[in-house]
């Protein structure tokens, strides 16, 4: 009875008027957390789409370009769905101008796009750099400027030089340095036109998928080992990065320096104790295990510290897997973001597990279970529900934890698979509107410091192992016409709607624009 009142009082709030509550999802029906929220992003409020090099380039042996990664795992055969890679993918290299006008039609004020690293420097170091890869990226920054556009430019999407591999990749600690003298470049060649940079695109999923488990490039199995040693090069290479940029390039360029890192949301399964804590275990030592050195301490988490040690000596070792910082490298990594870029796609349930098998695995260190709830949609994506609130708390979690740091959405979206073209896509208009709502609530009602919201992806491109079977884009492409036709989606539409409210306006207000 009081829920009830409760209830319709909220809903009154909400609405400002005694209509009835409007809900996104027919399966979330908690008007506390699911009624639909309206209301405008602050004026200076970021919009883009982002995408990376090779998933939408193409071109992969052009002018000079050096092979990545990514060409080397997406030609060998079985690694990939079908065989597919990116050699041709949207063919983005060739299609500047058609990129920005999709751009333009969206509205967006950002774009948010990965560099080819062997493009830039075929060999992956600077002595040898490639002067038409330079010079496609200056016109495809030149071009985006010219249409109002500021880009956010990803140094590391995955691509990493295969020569750089062949010397063990982020597992060997030269390429920390290496990785510095490619933002050097990088800084000093685009950084008079560019003000936003991210270091490194989701180091969890690179160094999990690439390093530990061989589902994406270089396909490493290191069990136990690969993603700890790997993520471990590429914080130090990160924070060495943004104290480059910090003293050497700031003070002319004025731009400013962050790292995107992936995040699910993790609800406790049940309200026991043992899963509430198996949930807080399970952000702390996922986020938490780059962002607590970055945003907080310095250093790892001490849940994933101790775990782990214990671990390692469960089977004999005299050493932790969980490599350790210095005292200097705690104190270069301590702050060394003046952005937090989050990509959030989805959510899971989390309840305890012990892992006893004594087999090192990174997936079962943190000894907990995820699962989906079944009446969750699905898309594309095996991994990815449309899970609104969780974004939202999701946000709350690294506010909580890190404080007012900057945050940026740097990827949010949903996938569908390949099939019979579809441009009405009213599962993925729902999707962006309710998530899209719930970082609204976080912004205006939470009070997180949110500065920007950017959407996975502008187009169907290459999904890395998934090929071209998981199709995320705002735009659909046609891959089988050698054009790459790009058409835009019932979702293009509906976020140029948003992006020229700048939010939600109440049913009965009309657009002022
Ligand atoms: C991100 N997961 O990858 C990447 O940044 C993009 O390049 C990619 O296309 C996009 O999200 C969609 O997948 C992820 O399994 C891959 O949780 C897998 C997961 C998360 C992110």
């Amino acid at each position: 009875m009081q829920t009830t009142l409760i209830t319709t009082v909220l809903a009154i709030f909400y609405l400002g008027v005694s209509a009835e509550p409007e809900f996104l999802y027919k399966q979330f029906r908690d008007p506390e957390r699911d009624v639909f929220h309206y209301g405008k992003f602050p004026s200076d409020f970021a919009w883009g789409v982002a995408t990376a090099s090779y998933q939408i380039e193409g071109a992969w042996n052009e002018d000079g370009k050096g092979p990545s990664v990514w060409d080397t795992f997406a030609h060998t055969p079985g690694k990939t769905h079908l065989n597919q890679t990116g050699d041709v993918t949207c063919n983005s290299y060739h299609k500047i101008e058609e990129d920005v006008k999709n751009l333009q039609e969206l509205g967006v004020n950002h774009y948010r796009f990965s560099l080819s690293w062997s493009r830039i420097m075929p060999k992956g170091t600077p002595d040898v750099i490639n002067p038409a890869g330079v010079k496609y990226y200056h016109d495809l920054i030149d071009a985006l400027l010219a249409a109002n556009i500021q880009p956010m430019v990803t140094l590391f999407h995955w691509d990493l030089p295969q020569p750089l591999m062949d010397i063990g990749g982020w597992e060997n600690e030269l390429m920390h340095a290496i990785f510095v003298a490619y933002a050097d470049f990088c800084f000093q060649e685009f950084g008079g036109k560019v003000t936003k940079w991210i270091t490194f695109n989701e180091p969890t999923v690179f160094t999990v998928f690439g390093y530990e488990i061989g589902y994406h490039a270089p396909g490493m199995t290191h069990l136990g080992w690969g993603a700890y040693r790997a993520g471990h090069v590429v914080l130090k290479a990160h924070a060495t990065a943004y104290h480059l940029y910090d003293k050497k390039y700031r003070p002319l360029q004025h731009g400013i320096v962050g790292i995107t890192l992936h995040s699910r949301w993790y609800e406790p399964k049940s309200d026991s104790e043992a899963d509430r804590e198996a949930a807080k275990r399970a952000i702390t030592g996922e986020l938490g295990w780059f962002a607590h050195p970055v945003f907080l301490t310095g250093d790892y988490p001490e849940v994933a510290k101790k775990l782990i040690a214990d671990k390692s000596r469960a089977v004999g070792l005299t050493s932790s897997r969980f490599p350790e910082f210095t005292e200097e490298e705690k104190l270069m990594l301590k702050g060394s973001a003046d952005f937090f870029g989050l990509n959030h796609y989805s959510t899971s349930y989390i309840e305890h597990k012990a892992d006893t098998s004594l087999i090192p695995n990174i997936m079962a260190d943190l000894d907990y279970k995820a699962t989906e709830d079944d009446s969750w949609d699905r898309t594309g994506s095996w991994w990815l529900r449309p899970v609104p609130w969780g974004l939202r708390k999701n946000l709350n979690w690294i506010k909580d934890t890190y404080g007012d740091i900057p945050v940026y959405i740097t990827e949010n979206g949903m996938s569908e698979n390949d099939g019979p073209m579809r441009l009405d896509d009213m599962d993925r208009v729902t999707y962006y509107r309710a998530y899209i709502n719930e970082i609204l609530k976080a912004q205006q009602i939470d009070g997180v410091n949110l500065k920007g919201y950017i959407a996975w992806t502008l187009m169907d491109n290459f999904e890395w192992a998934e090929g071209y079977n998981e199709r995320f884009g705002l735009f659909h492409v046609d891959f089988e016409d050698p054009q790459k036709p790009r058409r835009p989606r019932a979702s293009a539409k509906a976020f140029a709607e948003i992006i020229k409210n700048n939010g939600f306006l109440k049913p009965n207000e009309k657009s002022e624009l």
